[in-house]
């Protein structure tokens, strides 16, 4: 994808004013037309929300994409972590083992249930969740491990299903960033007791805003479903306590019209992928994420690790650098859970002096990753990370 590198010298002032900004992230969208058409059977029937047409049909194709039994549609990824909280019924007061480096959703969705966030440490290669520190982090209180597929790199699933079987712990995973993902033939979809999805405009498919959540176990679904529907059983029975979790037929259709463009979207990235890694190599003190065996990739973020000794500048000078060429690069995650106000002074349970999170997070930076990205934004991207 990327071309020639180009002399910086030959970008005048004026070129880089006029070139549009680059975003991380730029939503898949269907054709306007299309998503009109399919909208007039929606304003004809006037059923626009609470698990309509589209909506289930969107359901069984999801289910069958990610080659899982259930698959659950939410109004957003943050009520569908908060809804397989609700639907697993962690008793009040318990703890779950996450990760400190995620988006504020994954430590806010257990926090919003009554159940109390305690951070484990990462591993340093794959960046999620280590399983000996989850291991370190059980007490009497420790109800579920919430794992996160970071960046869409795959937790270590068998260490922690194993971990989770031999204390009776439930697991659950945060798929925000591995839509589509597979280790070893597997659908990340059918790990742990329940995983929940982003569905979000930034994500790799997207129904605007929205949110998934898949599990093999039917008993689940039927509350995952109750969760999401205020706990309504029936018009005269209220169940569980539940939420608004539903997504519309707008969202519905959206999500429908996009599953023809996820393929040459993540074709795209693939090649993209490519190119960024052709200029990594080429930097001492640059790296991306850790390579997987036999894993398919997400293809959801771009992850630059900045070694700022090796590279002779930080993250944040490429930060810059980047955002004054209109490239705007992303710090996820910083901060992480631990620094934030809501959490800060939280430990973070590590084998280490200083907990890999606390080491890497400043290292972190995301490229935009995405379609609308060009082999001339390549290319200045390239020629600002060897000028930085
Ligand atoms: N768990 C994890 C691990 C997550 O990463 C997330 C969400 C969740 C759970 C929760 O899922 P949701 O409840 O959100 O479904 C964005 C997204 O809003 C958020 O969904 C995502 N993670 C997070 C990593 O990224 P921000 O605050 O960075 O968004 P924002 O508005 O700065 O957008 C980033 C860039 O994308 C903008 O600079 C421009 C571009 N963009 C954005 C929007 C909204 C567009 O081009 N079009 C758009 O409509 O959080």
């Amino acid at each position: 994808m990327a071309g020639t590198l180009i002399d910086p010298n030959r970008i005048s002032p004026d070129q880089e004013g006029a070139r549009a900004p680059l975003y991380v992230a730029r939503p898949l969208l269907p054709e306007l037309s299309d998503l009109n058409a399919l909208l007039e059977g929606v304003w004809a029937t006037r059923i626009v929300t609470n698990e309509a047409a589209l909506h289930n049909r969107l359901e069984a194709e999801l289910s069958r994409l990610l080659r899982v039994p259930v698959a659950k549609l939410f109004s957003s990824g943050t009520s569908a972590l908060q809804c397989a909280m609700l639907a697993l019924d962690l008793p009040k007061g318990s703890e779950v083992i996450t990760t400190p480096l995620t988006f504020p959703a994954t430590a806010h969705a257990i926090s919003a249930c009554g159940l109390t966030p305690v951070f484990a440490d990462i591993e340093p290669d794959t960046l999620t969740i280590d399983p000996r520190a989850v291991e370190a982090a059980i007490t009497p209180r420790t109800a579920a491990v919430l794992g996160v597929h970071v960046y869409g790199t795959i937790c270590d699933v068998d260490a922690l299903e194993a971990l989770c079987a031999a204390h009776d712990l439930r697991l659950l995973f945060d798929a925000a960033h591995a839509f589509y993902s597979q280790s070893g033939g597997r659908s990340v979809a059918t790990m742990g007791d329940v995983s929940a999805f982003s569905l979000h405009a930034t994500k790799l498919y997207n129904t605007v805003e929205g949110g998934l959540a898949t599990t093999n176990d039917t008993d689940l679904a039927e509350r995952l479903g109750l969760a999401r529907n205020f706990g309504i059983e029936s018009e005269e029975r209220v169940s569980i306590v539940g939420m608004n979790g539903k997504m519309s037929e707008l969202h519905a259709a959206v999500g429908l019209l996009n599953l023809d463009g996820l393929p040459a979207e993540r074709a795209a990235r693939k090649a993209l992928r490519a190119s960024y890694n052709s200029i990594v190599s080429r930097h001492f003190g640059l790296k991306t994420q850790a390579l997987q065996v036999d894993v398919v990739h997400s293809e959801q973020y771009y992850l630059l690790r900045v070694d700022p000794q090796a590279f002779g500048a930080s993250r944040d000078d490429l930060y810059e650098a980047l955002k004054a060429r209109k490239i705007f690069a992303r710090k996820y995650f910083w901060p992480i859970c631990t620094d934030y106000d809501c959490y800060r002074g939280m430990p973070i349970i590590s084998l280490e002096k200083v907990a890999v999170a606390d080491q890497v997070k400043s290292t972190l930076l995301c490229l935009p990753f995405h379609s609308g990205v060009t082999d001339a934004h390549v290319d200045v991207i390239a020629e600002t990370i060897a000028s930085t």
